[in-house]
């Protein structure tokens, strides 16, 4: 298959602004989260396994801040060909673009795409809720409101799956990761300039908060229930329970 366009936008001269999602993003998108996220490729593939068993039938499947779809295909191709709606959701043109381009080459399927503010997208009977690294995009007090809505379109016993970049309450073990992180940016081709000009872009815009906030807001939304299941130093997932009433 075609290598995805690489990610070189923060390689010439152009001094970045604030991060924003679009067209360039786009473009390039799928090679530059493969390798500034580490464990991405372990998260998708973990994701849709979670997906795959916890859907409940009659349900639907969101994927909140989609992008390319990476995590909906995924789910898509698990399911293998059981009744489901996968709803999608964006508010980046561009990246809705890029996925519409995905399902049209599939020839359909069960993923629906919808450009909305994840804030004002309305989740309804929902048995599997994927948030992958989005929430961090949010203004962190709109992120109470955003889970308790997710909580309430959900059926009893669903699932909502939380990827998130951290912080760590540990000031210097939190340097110690950002450190690690950045090694590994450097292992995947990215020279320290690339990352420095990235990290600047993304200083107002990436919000992250640690794990202790993030369990203590999901019991807050109405989650019964909130463990982590993946974490390689600064990203980590987790999966919340919604109360199944027995
Ligand atoms: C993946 N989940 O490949 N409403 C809707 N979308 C939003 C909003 C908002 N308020 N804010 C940001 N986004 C994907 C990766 S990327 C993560 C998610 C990253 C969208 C934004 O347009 C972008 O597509 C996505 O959230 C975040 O698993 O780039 O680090």
């Amino acid at each position: 298959m075609k290598e995805p366009p690489r990610d070189r936008l923060y390689a010439g001269d152009m001094l970045p602004g604030d991060f924003v999602f679009d067209e360039k993003v786009a473009a390039v998108f799928e090679d530059m989260i493969h390798r500034s996220v580490p464990g991405y490729t372990t998260i998708i593939a973990m994701t849709a396994r979670l997906a795959e068993k916890n859907f409940q039938p009659g349900s639907r499947i969101y994927d909140l801040g989609c992008s390319l779809g990476a995590a909906s295909l995924a789910v898509a191709r698990r399911m293998q060909g059981r009744p489901c709606e996968i709803v999608a959701v964006d508010n980046s043109r561009p990246m809705l673009d890029g996925l519409e381009k995905k399902l049209a080459a599939l020839g359909g399927g069960p993923v629906q795409c919808r450009q909305e503010d994840i804030r004002d997208c309305a989740v309804e009977i929902a048995s599997v809720v994927i948030l992958n690294f989005t929430l961090q995009f949010i203004p962190p007090a709109d992120r109470a409101p955003l889970l308790r809505r997710i909580h309430d379109g959900m059926m009893p016993g669903g699932i909502l799956i939380l990827s998130e970049k951290i912080v760590l309450g540990d000031a210097r073990l939190n340097e110690l990761y950002i450190e690690m992180y950045h090694q590994f940016k450097q292992d995947m081709g990215y020279s320290e300039m690339e990352i420095s000009r990235k990290r600047a872009a993304l200083e107002k815009v990436l919000l992250p908060e640690t794990l202790a906030v993030h369990k203590a807001r999901l019991a807050e939304a109405g989650f019964e229930s909130a463990e982590q299941w993946f974490q390689c130093f600064n990203f980590a997932s987790m999966v919340a329970r919604k109360r199944d009433g027995r």
